[in-house]
């Protein structure tokens, strides 16, 4: 058994996240934590809201508050929603901790001792009205490319294109309107990322081809345009402050760490947050220091990789501390509405609060990760959606619990019934199962999710093969020993469903679960061996009719979506 080390990319905290970003970062992460702990591994699942940077302090902004009471309050609203999807994080953090403050300006310390990190004067655009040097995403203007009149300075959110503050048409400060801007000279840190270039590549030389395709290529092409220095503070207010013991001449100006130098250092923070929970029980530094018993698996979408790849780990080198650093590096395409962008200032696509508002979690559980942008991008549509949950959940789960135990119920009363000893098609039926378990094993092993869920369904599927196979509805008339043997059998897979899908659909399984009153129900796995004989269940056990698993999604639902949401009209 081994030690295993989660994260998912930390969700922004500029605002409620969509499906696209559940799917891509903490859901897989939480099923893959749920598969290994029901397989008996130690796991620490780790994630955390970003909190730093500009957009944080513009949507504080936009919101009214004071940006710490903001974080404050959206750290909660987003807890809610993933304890809402059943999101099993052994700790949710903030990367605005205290923690996390000294473990940055730990890196940053050791980081300058070493000789990696370099005082430069860069020229920037300061703000004589608001007093104070601006931030790219600080300035807006006209876009000189397709004249939209709210590009900002870094990117212009109409044409897509990359901006340098100076391109901009009258450009104007965010904060106050002002257009009294002029260039100055300002100093910063710069990571000197170009000297660890070489220590990087042999590192993912030796490592980068274990992750998959997505992750190795986009590590591999950063390598090959070259690891640049980049600048790694910035004038803001809310961060984590410069150390004034090294650097006292850019403390006292205020400079704070640029965000994607603090957000990866959060995973360690976050850790260090768990542990203090409970000082003397929890020990942070086990799973990062030294810690070569450790596996780390990291989440996250494509555009997240650079940063988790290349950037981190040459920051965790530069440390010349034995850091521990990702061994898998888990990667996700794009999941789009109508294959197009979710959008949140066009309404378009949904969210993940919205979500949860509109059916259980379970339901976007599985069809997210039967669906997951693993190998190409996934276009997210109302028919693919009611189809999956109407299909897979409602007929072929949902249906044979709840046809199998009502009917026993009906025929047989409120216990197991005996019935005749196990044939040949019990024999048959426990060959397939303990194979395609085998199979979904595998596929979770290899964190596969999309045909781990494919073998899940055909664990459901082969339940319905076999019910009509034997029609215990028919059996009972001529042969009720034989009807009481089909339906125990069935029983049977209705626990070893619990048991197995719980990863996917945490909710369902435990009321699958619970339908049988065992004296101790400890298992956590099923081996092939107990899949061949479908016994768990002993005849005699008195169980309960649970109500129905999964409602099917009505043409009148999906016509009521489209409408709340936007289907399909705007998806370009
Ligand atoms: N917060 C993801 C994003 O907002 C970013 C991930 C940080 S992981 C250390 O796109
Ligand atoms: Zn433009």
């Amino acid at each position: 058994m081994a030690r295993h080390l989660i994260t998912s990319a930390l969700p922004y905290i500029n605002g409620i996240k969509h499906l696209g970003n559940m799917v891509g970062s903490m859901l897989p992460a939480d099923v893959y934590a749920r598969y290994l702990r029901q397989r008996g591994h130690e796991v620490l699942y780790i994630c955390a809201t970003d909190e730093h940077g500009t957009p944080a302090e513009l949507a504080a902004k936009d919101a009214g508050l004071p940006v710490d009471t903001f974080c404050s309050e959206q750290h909660l609203a987003q807890k809610a929603i993933y304890d809402g999807f059943s999101l099993c994080f052994d700790y949710f953090g903030r990367s605005s901790s205290e923690q996390n403050r000294e473990l940055t300006q730990h890196f940053a310390r050791k980081l300058n001792e070493n000789g990696f990190i370099e005082e430069r004067a860069i020229r920037q655009v300061f703000s004589i009205a608001d007093d104070r040097f601006l931030p790219d995403r600080y300035i807006v203007g006209t876009c000189p490319h397709c004249g939209y009149d709210k590009a900002r300075g870094d990117q212009c959110e109409n044409c897509t294109r990359v901006l340098d503050p100076t391109d901009l048409i009258d450009a104007r400060s965010a904060i106050s309107g002002s257009s009294e801007l002029e260039v100055r000279e300002t100093k910063h840190l710069f990571l000197l990322q170009s000297k660890l270039q070489g220590e990087v590549e042999q590192w993912i030389n030796a490592n980068g081809d274990q992750w998959p395709t997505l992750a190795s290529s986009i590590a591999r092409k950063w390598l090959t345009e070259g690891l640049q220095d980049r600048s790694i503070t910035r004038d803001l207010e809310w961060g984590v402050p410069v150390p004034a013991d090294v650097w006292p001449e850019l403390a006292a100006e205020g400079k704070v760490f640029y965000v994607w130098f603090d957000a990866p250092i959060e995973y360690i923070g976050a850790t260090k947050e768990w542990a203090d929970q409970e000082p003397g029980a929890r020990d942070w530094k086990s799973w990062w220091y030294e810690a070569e018993d450790v596996r780390y698996t990291e989440f996250m979408a494509k555009d997240n990789v650079p940063f988790h790849s290349v950037m981190f780990p040459a920051t965790q080198i530069g440390t010349r501390e034995p850091w521990k650093r990702v061994d898998f590096l888990k990667a996700f395409n794009w999941l789009t509405y109508y294959g197009g962008k979710f959008s949140t200032s066009q309404q378009r696509g949904i969210f993940t609060d919205a979500a949860l508002e509109l059916l259980p979690a379970d339901y976007w559980r599985y069809f997210l990760m039967a669906n997951a942008p693993e190998s190409d991008d996934t276009s997210f549509t109302w028919e693919l959606f009611s189809s999956s949950v109407n299909k897979d959940l409602a007929d072929t789960l949902g249906n044979f619990v709840n046809r199998v135990l009502s009917f026993s119920r009906k025929r047989f009363g409120d216990e197991v019934p005996a019935g005749a000893a196990a044939g040949e098609a019990e024999v048959r039926l426990g060959e397939q199962i303990a194979e395609l378990l085998a199979e979904y094993e595998g596929h979770m092993e290899a964190l596969q999710f999309r045909k781990a869920a494919a073998a899940l369904r055909a664990l459901w599927s082969a339940g319905n093969s076999y019910l009509e196979e034997k029609a215990p509805w028919l059996e009972i008339k001529t042969d009720k020993e034989a009807a009481a043997l089909t339906l125990r059998t069935a029983m049977n897979l209705i626990h070893l469903y619990a048991v197995v899908s719980e990863p996917f659909i945490p909710a369902s399984a435990k009321a699958m679960r619970g339908a049988f009153a065992l004296a101790e129900d400890t298992k956590t796995w099923v081996s092939p061996e107990e899949a061949r004989a479908l016994d768990t269940v002993a005849a005699g056990t008195a169980f309960t009719v649970p109500p129905v698993l999964f409602a099917k999604i009505t043409e009148d639902d999906l016509e009521s979506y489209r409408e709340r949401f936007g289907g399909g009209d705007s998806g370009q």
